[in-house]
């Protein structure tokens, strides 16, 4: 054993649980995509070169329209906080809607499809889309008195209110904050509370899986949560579900509780300008799970954030006008906002939002909508891939769709997985680009410009033109590609998608993201502050980069990101829980999903109730997706010496590999016992 691997390690991350898989070789796009594609041209990537930093940009921020021009590209006086295009004026919601009306107000800008297939699929119109934005803007300024630099949490199912809600907002420079439908009414507490949002809007109910939620239940424990931690929620306006009268059971409160759709009569015919933001001005905050507890705000700004999804929305998703764009992504997450909602109608085309879950009511529904909806770009996660391909393996070949170009993100994909998508779903004929980023990213880091670069099964491909990647080993030492050697990814330089800051803590967002890797903490040169992903990742020979997972103390569920911290915090929560420590366990369709060790309080038995509690106790206060595989309740933790959980011997457990040294623990009795416990199930 090396000094290195003698080290004590106490966490486990995913990049060490990760599959190994071989090099892959190339798969070319035919020359029918090239003939279309938006973007063709191999000198791309000199024209984003480190030479042409920062100017390069400038090609996406023209892509938007602007009130006033920009002054200054990057603005780095405040290294890290990066303000792009500086001294523009510029509107989202004008440039994800308005703009598009002279010439495509009768195209459709949303296909809602609501899970139920007897429910028609709203077709809404750029036009209507227009209306219904002016509308709720008006009402959100004239009721609610919001304006610019207002934070409201948006806590809404997958529906065409939800982009709506997003857009009336962005006109008047109304920070949003949306938290994923799934999550619960707690977790959307901590992100009012956190935000200052004196406002909540939220929906009904929604479908899924065949029934009916009633969604708004959750809105309650949010108002009362957040209450209780002293965040005034003011009004919780809810939107009645597509087609429905009020759905949900739950009763409205007087004078807190109002219904949208009534209210909205009053604002018919009603229209808002578009506010004119500075470019620098926080258009949203996507919260996502980090090494503490609490999860983190990330603030995106306007300009910035708006000309990276769109560039990238044309480049690399290959978005026309004319495409009908499918991406199975929650608009909850920063995919749905960047891929969904602001990249898609930035470039006037059809987005298709689904209610539902993919499989509902049986393994041809995603082909269906796509061959009823001709969609032509398809977007989603190995979770999903995978889960399609185990239960109707040849499903896609019943239906007539025909797609182009497909889409997958959020984690890793095994090179089979990703042969399947691309013979049986992609029919041999559609391009597919492996995008890898983050929500603290805005867009794509590592992609493959599809008609430019060949794609590499299991790998996600170069930097994105004007990314630059870098990875260093833990001492800092760059790793050249080609070694076969892993470490920390890291991008070189800074690029307009990327975040601005943590909301409301600077130091969180340097400490988190720059300062490992930092040359200089006083520079306000850009050279000198590496990002750091978090994710660990090996870059081949010809600079394609395979992501390993994460490296931090977070778990990457199905795509969603969980942090270890918040887990076990949930799992405290149980009166007779002592100690908690949560680990991944590699499973063929979430690829990881969290194992709960616990220790008991003294006094307290195991039992079959207590695990089930604890396993309640982590959908209560995050959602479903948190639920552990396995409640292990053991008769105390592999510690150090030094008193640190061992969570490395708990994985490994968890996982069926060797435990490996056990002799530096203080207490290597308990491995064997917990290897019973697992043997015995
Ligand atoms: C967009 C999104 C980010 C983390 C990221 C990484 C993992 C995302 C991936 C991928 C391998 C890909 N990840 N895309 N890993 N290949 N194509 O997913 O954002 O929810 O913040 O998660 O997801 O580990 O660091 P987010």
């Amino acid at each position: 054993m090396t000094e290195k691997e003698k080290k004590e390690v106490t966490e486990v991350s995913e990049a060490q649980i990760a599959v190994h898989w071989q090099e892959e070789g190339y798969y070319y796009p035919s020359p029918k995509f090239i003939a279309q594609a938006n973007m063709t041209d191999e000198t791309i990537y000199d024209r984003f070169s480190l030479d042409n930093f920062p100017n390069c940009f400038k090609e996406y921020a023209d892509l938007l329209d602007w009130y006033k021009y920009w002054d200054e590209i990057l603005d780095t006086s405040d290294a890290p906080c990066y303000k792009w295009f500086r001294g523009g004026l510029i509107n989202a919601s004008y440039n994800c809607v308005d703009r598009h009306l002279e010439k495509n107000g009768n195209k459709t800008a949303i296909h809602f499809v609501p899970e139920l297939e007897e429910e028609k699929t709203d077709h809404v119109t750029y036009q209507e889309l227009w209306v219904r934005v002016n509308e709720f803007a008006a009402l959100l300024q004239d009721y609610c008195g919001l304006k610019a630099g207002d934070r409201v949490t948006l806590h809404m199912p997958m529906s065409a209110e939800l982009p709506i809600t997003m857009l009336a907002l962005a006109r008047l420079g109304v920070i949003h904050s949306q938290v994923f439908g799934g999550f619960s009414g707690k977790s959307a507490a901590d992100r009012i509370v956190d935000s200052g949002s004196e406002y909540l809007i939220t929906m009904d109910a929604y479908y899924r899986g065949g029934k009916l939620l009633d969604h708004k239940i959750k809105a309650d424990e949010a108002f009362e949560t957040a209450a209780e931690q002293g965040q005034n929620v003011k009004k919780v306006l809810i939107w009645q579900r597509y087609g429905g009268k009020y759905s949900a059971e739950t009763p409205l409160v007087e004078g807190r509780d109002v219904i949208v759709n009534d209210l909205l009569k009053n604002y018919y015919g009603k229209r808002v300008d578009p506010v004119p933001m500075p470019a620098e001005a926080p258009l949203f905050l996507m919260y996502t799970s980090g090494t503490t507890g609490k999860p983190k705000g990330c603030q995106h700004g306007t300009g910035g954030y708006l000309a990276y999804a769109a560039g990238t929305s044309k480049y690399v998703q290959d978005i026309h006008p004319e495409d009908v764009y499918w991406c199975m992504a929650d608009i909850g997450w920063i995919t749905g906002h960047s891929y969904i909602v602001y990249g898609p109608l930035a470039l006037c085309a059809s987005t298709v939002i689904y209610e539902g879950i993919p499989n509902y009511p049986d393994a041809g529904r995603c082909w269906r909508i796509a061959q009823d909806l001709n969609v032509n770009i398809f977007h989603t996660a190995p979770t999903a891939i995978r889960a399609l391909r185990k239960i109707g393996p040849d499903e896609p070949a019943k239906y007539n769709y025909d797609f182009k170009h497909m889409t997958t993100v959020g984690e890793p994909i095994e090179p089979e997985v990703w042969k399947w998508y691309y013979k049986v779903v992609g029919k041999g004929k559609a391009a597919i680009v492996d995008t890898w980023w983050q929500t603290e990213t805005g867009g794509f880091l590592c992609s493959t410009i599809p008609a430019v670069k060949p794609m590499k099964p299991g790998s996600a491909g170069p930097g994105m033109p004007g990314i630059h990647p870098v990875v260093y080993d833990d001492e800092g030492h760059e790793v050249p590609p080609g070694q076969g050697i892993a470490g920390n990814i890291c991008i070189q330089n800074p690029w307009p998608g990327m975040f601005q800051t943590i909301w409301g803590d600077r130091d969180r967002f340097v400490s988190q993201y720059f300062e490992r890797y930092c040359k200089n903490p006083d520079s306000k040169d850009w050279r000198d502050w590496p990002y750091l992903t978090g994710d660990a990742a090996v870059v081949a020979e010809d600079g394609y980069v395979r992501i390993l997972g994460r490296i931090d103390d977070v778990i990457n569920v199905s795509g969603h990101r969980l942090g270890t911290k918040e887990l076990e915090s949930a799992a405290l929560v149980v009166p007779e829980v002592a100690e908690a420590a949560v680990v991944p366990v590699k499973h063929d369709i979430k690829g990881v999903e969290p194992d709960m060790f616990i220790a008991l309080k003294p006094g307290f038995e195991a039992s079959e109730a207590l695990a089930k509690k604890i396993n309640d106790a982590l959908i209560t206060e995050i959602g479903p997706i948190a639920k552990a595989r396995k409640v292990w309740i053991v008769p105390d933790m592999p510690k150090t010496r030094s008193g640190k959980i061992m969570r490395r011997i708990l994985a490994a457990i968890s996982n069926g590999t060797d435990v490996g040294d056990t002799m530096t623990l203080a207490n290597p009795e308990v491995v064997e016992a917990i290897q019973k416990m697992a043997s015995e199930g």
